[in-house]
Parts: C-alpha cells; structure tokens; sequence
C-alpha cells in the first residue's frame, strides 16, 4: 500500500533524524527534504489507516481557507479545534488569565466582539489564498486565477498558488507550514497537485495535511472538469517531536490497511460551494486513534 512511504519516512526520522531543540522547545527529530507521491486516480486517497485520521475537520478546515476567513470563529462552529492553541496562548499572555480552553473557545462562539478580538489568526492561508495584497492596494485571488486556468490554459506552468507573503509574516498566528500548491494537468485530462511544505510535524500536521490537499485537488478536478491525478507531497524539515516518539513507534507496529477511496457526491457551481456533506468517504477501516499533544 501506499502508505508505506509515509511509514518508511517515520522511520527514517525515527533512525536517523538529527535531534535538537525546536521553536516551541519540545526538541525533535528531523530530516531534510521528503517525498510521498500518492495516486489519486483510482478512487484511494491517503487518509492514513494505521491510526484513525479525522478527515472531516482536515476537509472542513481546507474549506475553511477556501473561504478566505482567517478568524477561528466559523472553524469552532464547524466544531473544529485545532487552530484554538495559538489564539488561546496570545489570550493568555496578553490578560494573563489562565482561561481553560473549552471557556475560551465558547466565549469565541458566542460573543463576536471578543471573537474579533481574540479569534483572528492574522493574515494566514485563507487571506493570503483569496486576498493577496498588492503593492497598488489591489487585491488578487489567487485561487480563483487557478481555476480559470486549469479550464482555459491547462498546460500551463504557472498554476500555482502561494501563503509565504513575505512582507505580513510577522502579523501570522503561525507562517504557513503547507505554503506551495502547484498543478499540472495531463494530455488526458488528470489533475496533478504538487504540494511544498516547509516544515511538518509528522505525526499529527503530516496526516492531516494530506487530506487537506486531496480534498483540494478532487475541487479543483470537478469544477475544471478533471480527474484526480497524483499528490505529490513534498516537505522541508520533516521532523517527530521528541514526546510524540512512542505514539510514532506504536503507529510503525501497526499493518496498514487499503487506503478507502474519497469522492464528491454533488457537482458543486463554483470553487466557492463545497461543502462537508458534498464529501464521501468509503472503505476507511483504520487502527484506533493515537493520542498525542500538538507543539504550539
Ligand atoms: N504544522 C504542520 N502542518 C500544518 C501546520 C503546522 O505540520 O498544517 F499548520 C507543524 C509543523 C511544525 C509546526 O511542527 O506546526 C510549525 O512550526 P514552525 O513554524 O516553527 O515550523
């Protein structure tokens, strides 16, 4: 199966990854540029089977960037969590008020003034996805650009769309991890992805990741009138952080099962339109969960 390659990649970072002390003082092991090429064109997606991968809030979060918001606030009301330990650590450093997180996420539902205030991660992927800045004060969708492309120039070698705006970094809850996304479409109709992300947390950014990219690709595909063709993941610093070592070697024991297959149940009207029910995943029979504390 194809999920040896990103086991194999685990192991490799297990075995030899250079150790050190990381941004968030965890420490981690790391390795330096990594591929996995997964074949979308058969119905199989990775979403990973040797844990039990939440692929609905990977979807709803992709959906989430798609519609250019940058506040945690329609995340949470999705019930999707995983973006409340950045604007949670901000909350607490500024007021020093040592607010559990469930208080501080319902106070971010509920109340839209204290949402706008505490709730917005900066200009992350969404904003720079739809709205990115010009110098002219204009503004440019860049995903918007790639699907008129892929309709009306599909062999074209600048689909791409890009997070790493350089000059808003600093205003960033976190600069983009998954930063590059470029396609390329086959004489016979597939549609490649190439994703470039610079830094991944293998155990828990990694399998999230890719399901958020093939969520992206099989959208992208219908409204250009595409097939899935291959994901092709690439990453920076690869690295396990030192306490998720265990979890990673209690993954590795596990045999991985068939990838289940991923497909849209709905011909959505635009890019814009997509949305969690129109995804359907079939097939998946994975391993349990494997707990494990994300770095912040
Ligand atoms: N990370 C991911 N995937 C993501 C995301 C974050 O793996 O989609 F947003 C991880 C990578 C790294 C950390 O461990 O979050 C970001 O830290 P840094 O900016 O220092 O690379």
């Amino acid at each position: 199966t194809q999920e040896f390659q990103y086991l194999d990649l685990v192991a490799d970072v297990l075995d030899r990854g250079d150790e050190r002390i990381d941004r968030t003082g965890v420490g981690t092991r790391s390795l330096f540029g990594a591929m996995t090429r997964f074949d979308l064109s058969k119905g199989q997606v990775p979403i990973l089977t040797t844990k039990r991968v939440y692929w609905k809030p990977a979807v709803k979060e992709m959906l989430w960037f798609l519609t250019g918001d940058t506040n945690i606030q329609s995340l949470l009301r999705e019930d999707v969590r995983i973006w409340s330990d950045w604007p949670l650590a901000t909350y607490r450093r500024e007021t020093g008020e040592q607010i559990d997180q469930l208080t501080f996420e319902q106070r971010i539902v509920e109340d839209d003034a204290f949402a706008a205030r505490w709730g917005d991660l900066g200009p992350v992927y969404g904003k720079q996805w739809r709205r990115w800045l010009g110098s002219d004060g204009s503004e440019h969708d860049q995903i918007a650009t790639l699907v008129d492309t892929l309709k009306t120039n599909p062999a074209s070698r600048r689909m791409l769309f890009h997070g790493w705006n350089v000059a808003e970094l600093g205003q960033m809850a976190l600069p983009p991890c998954h930063m590059v996304y470029q396609y390329h479409v086959t004489s016979d109709g597939r549609l490649n992805c190439l994703l470039f992300q610079r830094s991944v947390d293998l155990l828990l950014g990694a399998p999230f990741n890719f399901v958020g990219a093939t969520a992206l690709q099989l959208m992208l595909a219908q409204q250009a009138g595409l097939t899935p063709g291959e994901l092709v993941w690439v990453a920076g610093d690869a690295h396990l952080y030192l306490n998720h070592l265990d979890q990673a070697r209690e993954q590795l024991s596990r045999e991985p099962r068939a990838f289940p297959t991923m497909r849209l149940i709905r011909h959505a009207d635009s890019i814009d339109d997509y949305r969690i029910g129109d995804f359907v995943v079939e097939g998946y029979d994975p391993h349990p969960a494997i707990k494990a504390d994300v770095a912040v």
